[in-house]
């Protein structure tokens, strides 16, 4: 790996220094995945060592620390599903699995010495914006604050497992597993699985429990489409080139980058994405044998309206005798059945839930309050919709910024590309501050109204709100506040310079002194 070595004891000091009660640093990052350690290394970079990063978890990674599942990996290649910044010339296959993603993220945080500004099993509870000292406190779960001149959101929009409320759930007497919350100790050998969903995890960890389990039940409520997975593994010449020849590995990324950029244009164009659905059809009949269970598998919306999957071996599972699909509505739970809508009652010992993710901000924040400037509540000022600026600032938070936040995620291209554009944002937002002489900048409410505006015209025309479905990247009344509708170099452009423009820029009118127990 150029560049990425393991190092460093933590720097036992500092670590005593983040835990005090009340701490006050220039900037606190929420989250330790790659959003939280790509703000951190910018930081760092930047010469800014006076910040602190709160993980819930206990370690590092945030989705590749959490989802776990057998057979849990990427589903956009390794080259480009890595920082620009820290090549990674030794990736094993085109698309890495959690482990390897993993050991990646933590060889990147130890080249970059994070864990010494890193707080682990502290999870933030709140937020809150004082405009006289210009500073946020920010309120952690075991009663302690950190008190700052900004902070960054990085908590992800994909971390919260969603439970759906069947009947009699609560009498099930089997073991319930969610697969972002996978139970590695619970044996599944010989079990009756009932596994219900058929999202990006469902198609990744089926395969595996369809080996492991005596009988494994998979409930359906919408076929996903997928496409086949280019599984090619990198040879030792391959790795060598990438190593010793930096360029090649760049040139390689770049490939990667633009034919998955490439898939931005049926994204405009539905007619263009039902092009392929013949094939994909055709691909379906060909893995799956029994004809009846194939036409189940294909699905009757536009191609991309939900997001696209790779599996080469999800359709072949459905040919082995201890697996079936079943597509029936769940009806209810009892203590050692499924009910379906057809009546018809299958034995579980097992029920395991991909059933995603709280997606929606103003649910999975909904205990989270952040307050802003005089009278600004954001569970309030998000009750219609999730909105920010660019994804990352909300009018009335000042210098509250966001990764992956509204309108950012992507349906085509690496979410890690569009991380560093707004980290780079991020950075110089700060950077101008800085320079001004000002304490806080807080965007312009009508540069966001526009802004989003804008953003929801140009959605109206996209598959995903088009092709006949409806999906986690949309909330309950169909308005999409999770997709960013261009390419991702579009989104670069933008984000490139804050524009003085955009923001209000303000000093501070009280100056708090720079002490511990400054609040609270
Ligand atoms: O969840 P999902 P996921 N009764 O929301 C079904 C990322 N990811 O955890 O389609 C019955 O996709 C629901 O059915 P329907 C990626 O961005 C990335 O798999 O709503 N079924 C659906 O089938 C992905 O999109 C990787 O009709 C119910 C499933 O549950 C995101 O995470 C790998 C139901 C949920 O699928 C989420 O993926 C894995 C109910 N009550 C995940 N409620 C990479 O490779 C829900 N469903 C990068």
């Amino acid at each position: 790996v150029t560049g990425v070595q393991t190092c460093a004891l933590p720097d036992l000091t500092s670590q005593a220094r983040i835990n005090v009660k009340t701490r006050r640093v220039k900037v606190a990052i929420v989250g330790g995945g790659f959003g939280g350690i790509c703000m951190a290394i910018k930081l760092r970079e930047a010469g800014i060592d006076d910040f602190v990063l709160l993980e819930k978890g206990s370690g590092m990674g945030g989705t590749w620390y959490h989802n776990s599942y057998p057979g849990a990996a990427c589903d956009v290649q390794s080259h480009m599903y890595s920082f620009s910044f820290e090549g990674n010339p030794d990736w094993s296959h085109r698309y890495s699995g959690q482990q390897e993603i993993h050991n990646y993220i933590q060889g990147v945080t130890d080249k970059h010495g994070l864990r010494q500004y890193t707080r682990f099993n502290s999870e933030v509870t709140g937020a809150h914006f004082d405009d006289k000292a210009a500073l946020w406190t920010l309120d952690m779960a075991d009663g302690s604050q950190v008190v700052c001149q900004h902070w960054v959101l990085a908590s992800g929009p994909l971390h919260v497992p969603s439970f759906p409320d069947f009947k009699g759930m609560e009498n099930f007497k089997g073991k319930i597993i969610h697969s972002a919350q996978w139970d590695h100790d619970y044996d599944m050998a010989g079990k009756k699985v009932v596994s219900i969903g058929t999202g990006a995890s469902a198609i990744q960890y089926v395969p595996h429990v369809a080996k492991e389990a005596g009988q494994l039940t998979v409930v359906q409520r919408t076929p996903p489409w997928i496409i086949p997975r280019d599984e090619r593994a990198y040879s030792g010449l391959s790795k060598w080139m990438f190593r010793r020849f930096p360029a090649l590995r760049k040139l390689h990324r770049l490939r990667l980058y633009l034919s998955n950029e490439a898939r931005v244009v049926p994204i405009f164009n539905p007619r263009l994405a039902k092009l392929a659905e013949p094939a994909l059809k055709a691909f379906i009949h060909y893995q799956v044998k029994d004809k009846a269970t194939a036409r189940k598998l294909v699905p009757s919306y536009t191609l991309g309206c939900k997001r696209i999957l790779i599996s080469n071996n999800y359709y072949p599972t459905f040919n082995r005798d201890n697996v079936a699909l079943v597509t029936e509505g769940v009806k209810e739970i009892r203590e050692n059945s499924i009910v379906f809508s057809d009546g018809t009652e299958q034995q579980a010992d097992c029920l395991v839930l991909c059933t995603g993710f709280i997606v929606d901000p103003r649910i999975y924040m909904k205990d989270f309050e952040i307050t802003g400037l005089p009278g600004r509540r954001l569970q309030d000022d998000w009750k219609d919709a999730a909105e920010a600026y660019l994804g990352t600032t909300v009018s009335g938070y000042p210098n509250m910024f966001q990764l992956v936040g509204p309108n950012t995620g992507l349906g085509h291209n690496s979410i890690i590309f569009m991380i560093e554009s707004q980290v780079r944002y991020i950075m110089d937002a700060i950077t101008k501050l800085d320079k001004r002489g000002d304490a806080w900048l807080d965007v312009k409410q009508d540069v966001q109204d526009r802004y989003n505006d804008k953003l929801q015209e140009e959605l109206k025309g996209t598959v995903w709100q088009n092709g006949g479905c409806m999906s986690w990247y949309q909330q309950a009344d169909g308005r999409n506040t999770a997709l960013w509708p261009h390419a991702t170099f579009q989104f670069m452009a933008r984000t490139w310079t804050v524009s003085m423009k955009d923001y209000h820029w303000h000093t501070a009118v009280e100056s708090v002194p720079v002490k511990e127990a400054a609040v609270g």
